[in-house]
């Protein structure tokens, strides 16, 4: 087994060898549940969250069409709840590979990433109201088969998005559940994490050079509210629904995005001349309580972010 990449106690691995196929690819995950106190905006403001892996939004899974993944949900003792993993990448049964496991226990199970797109991975555990906007959720990349295709164009770089509630943090799972005691919203686990234009804390922004084909990533983690995806000083150059080549669309303003769904939607900046967006969810209640977030065009843009891995900035 070769070890391909280890962070924060997170564990993703390749090995071949498999009961589905000689041929396909088993990715080794492993993610360990920590409840913890995270930060959850520019200014140090720290809630109790529970995360996957010490993250908000857990790590990012990345395989490819076909590949089997080899996933251990571990719940670290010390922790107060039962957990649990659903991948929606994941054609298995609800009551077998996604029940709940009590602290000090793992849970393992395999599935097969039959088909691409990007997909939300959240914890199911009673009341998931809670463990989800408490922070239980990650995204899942499937990139397809095939590769890229003049329909399917290689990126230049690529961002995840994730988008996730935050309730205050006394606010009971019924209140969560009814939408009550919203304080606000996270991207990426931060209000307003990259937009220094409504939050002076703010130190981070996405970036890119003039004419790139910039890749989003988007998940909607919130429980209740749908996200209208738009990119403010531009328009979508192309978008697939759920992230599957097939589902291509072109010159979309606004994307409708649902809880727990996700979408990858490309922009093209002008060539000629720096430029900024303001990659938003057009929900005033939305953006306006942290859904906004600053993507500089220009030509100092800083080669590592959105390669190589470095999809989500922390
Ligand atoms: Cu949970």
């Amino acid at each position: 087994m070769k070890l391909s990449k280890i962070t924060s106690g997170v564990l993703i691995s390749l090995a071949l060898l498999s009961s589905y196929s000689a041929l396909a690819k088993v990715i080794t995950v492993e993610i360990p549940v920590i409840e913890k106190e995270m930060v959850i905006d520019n200014a140090g403001t720290k809630h109790d969250m529970w995360t996957y892996g010490g993250t908000i939004p857990g790590p990012v899974v990345r395989v490819t069409e076909g590949d089997i993944v080899d996933f251990t949900l571990l719940n670290k003792k010390g922790n107060k709840q039962s957990h649990s993993m659903d991948f929606h990448a994941a054609i298995v049964d609800v009551l077998d590979e996604f029940e709940g496991i009590r602290p000090g226990k793992s849970k393992s199970f395999k599935f097969e990433a039959k088909y691409p797109g990007v997909f939300i991975y959240h914890c199911g555990a009673s009341s998931m109201s809670e463990h989800i906007s408490r922070g239980m959720y990650g995204v899942i990349i499937v990139d397809p088969k095939e590769g890229y295709t003049k329909d399917f164009p290689k990126p230049d770089r690529e961002y995840v998005i994730v988008e996730g509630d935050l309730f205050e943090n006394d606010a009971t799972p019924t209140e969560m559940t009814n939408n009550e005691k919203l304080e606000g919203v996270l991207i990426n686990g931060k209000q307003f994490h990259y937009d220094p234009v409504h939050d002076q804390n703010a130190s981070l922004v996405l970036e890119s050079k003039p004419g790139e084909r910039v890749r989003f990533y988007y998940v909607n983690a919130k429980i209740n509210e749908n996200a209208a995806f738009h990119a403010i000083a531009g328009i979508w150059d192309r978008v697939w629904d759920n992230g599957n080549p097939k589902n291509v669309r072109y010159g979309l303003q606004t994307i409708d995005v649902a809880p727990a769904h996700g979408v990858i939607a490309d922009l093209v900046s002008p060539a000629n001349r720096p430029t900024n967006n303001a990659i938003v969810d057009h929900r005033m209640k939305s953006a306006l309580k942290g859904a906004i977030t600053i993507l500089m065009n220009k030509e100092d843009a800083d080669p590592k972010l959105g390669r190589n891995g470095n999809l989500v900035i922390r």
